[in-house]
């Protein structure tokens, strides 16, 4: 018998191994025509907890095996998260399939940015037609209609795959018009592959469990902070004009010093999640005061450890009118006028990337 939550087969003999349920339990629930799950789904349905020691973990040697379950591939990425969730490592796996690009959570961006031009500045960046990249939200109820048509004309069936928490799952259920599957705001939580068939249709989708990274700021984080951090509603925008230097603190994990290249001012806009605490300051109190402020106020982390516990390295950028600076796992600098150098401090393995910009240079003008 397999868990309803997470299609684990079921055991009663090991606690710390997955599909764990006692069997007194299971028979109570059995007798009672209640839900059969096992202890962790229940957990994360019903206490929005994971179990201590969590260890799942899934590799590309995982999504290697999930990719032999169809050819037709539903890429999904987290639209607030692009450079961290839509990843050459994971694109060059699938060179002999043929993708379709989900982009979800599009609630998060901001109001001004449209969903064309969503659309069109990513199908820019991954080099596939318009057709196959399909902004959606599924929190938002944005996009599954057209989305489970498409699927409809283009094939039967599909393996749904993409890093942890960027909404797989939930865009299943979406599409399904179901809450069957278990989701969470922890990574991780799909623990084997689940394959599900749209209603009326004959469409199949195999929900597969997200892939671990370790270049992403939240891989720096427990679960549990990874879960506060999650961005629940549009992402929060900052604004920052200024003559010379300026220095800002994305959370304890992020400084940015920024240098005015362009005449008179500079400016700068910031998007992050709303538990991100930004501050602005001078170089010279972020340099005394980043220790003490670390986890009290500059938000993550959100408890006090040491700065010292990471790795720290610094880069700089010189970056034009429009350009967008994005860092993985957290959020994006957008230049609104430049040309600027920016300094970015942040843990080494965290990964940094300069884009063209999601938002255009002109879409706050008339808010500033
Ligand atoms: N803002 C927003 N959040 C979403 C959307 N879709 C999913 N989420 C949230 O993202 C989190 C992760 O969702 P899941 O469906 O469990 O993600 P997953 O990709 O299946 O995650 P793993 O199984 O861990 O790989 C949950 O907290 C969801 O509520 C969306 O359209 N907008
Ligand atoms: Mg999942």
């Amino acid at each position: 018998m397999r868990c309803s939550g997470c299609g684990v087969e079921l055991q009663h003999e090991d606690p710390e191994e997955l599909g764990y349920l006692p069997e007194l339990v299971l028979e109570s629930r059995l007798q009672a025509g209640k839900e059969i799950m096992c202890r962790r789904c229940f957990l994360i349905k019903h206490y929005s907890s994971l179990p201590e020691n969590d260890s799942v973990s899934h590799t590309l040697d995982n999504l290697n095996e999930y990719l032999k379950l169809a050819r037709e591939v539903i890429y999904v990425i987290d639209i607030s998260d692009f450079d961290g969730t839509y990843r050459k490592d994971i694109s060059q796996l699938l060179k002999n399939h043929s993708v379709h690009y989900v982009l979800n959570k599009i609630d998060l961006l901001p109001k001004e940015v449209k969903v064309e031009e969503i659309r069109e500045w990513a199908s820019d960046i991954i080099k596939e037609p318009v057709s196959r990249v399909r902004p959606v939200s599924v929190l938002g109820k944005y996009g599954l209609n057209s989305l489970y048509a498409y699927l409809k004309s283009v094939a039967e069936e599909f393996v749904s795959i993409g890093v942890t928490n960027v909404g797989k799952s939930s865009l299943l259920n979406g599409l399904m018009r179901s809450e069957e599957i278990i989701v969470s705001r922890f990574p991780g939580t799909t623990v084997e592959v689940a394959s599900k068939t749209l209603k009326n249709s004959a469409v199949t989708v195999y929900d597969t469990p997200g892939i671990f990274t370790n270049d992403r700021l939240t891989d720096l984080m427990s679960t549990e902070d990874q879960s506060r951090l999650l961005a629940r509603k549009r992402l929060k925008k900052s604004t920052f004009q200024f003559h010379d230097v300026r220095t800002v603190f994305l959370g304890g994990f992020v400084k940015i010093d920024a240098k005015n290249q362009s005449d008179p001012v500079g400016i700068f806009h910031t998007f992050v999640p709303e538990s991100v605490s930004v501050h602005e300051t001078n170089p010279n109190t972020a340099a005394k005061e980043w220790d003490s402020w670390f986890g009290d106020i500059l938000r993550p982390p959100f408890d006090r450890s040491k700065r010292g516990k990471y790795r720290w390295e610094a880069k700089e950028f010189r970056l034009r009118t429009g350009q967008e600076l994005h860092i993985c796992g957290l959020g994006w600098i957008n230049v609104a006028k430049g040309p600027l150098t920016i300094g970015l401090t942040r843990p080494k393995n965290v990964a940094l990337k300069v884009r063209k910009g999601l938002v255009g240079p002109k879409k706050f003008k008339k808010n500033r």
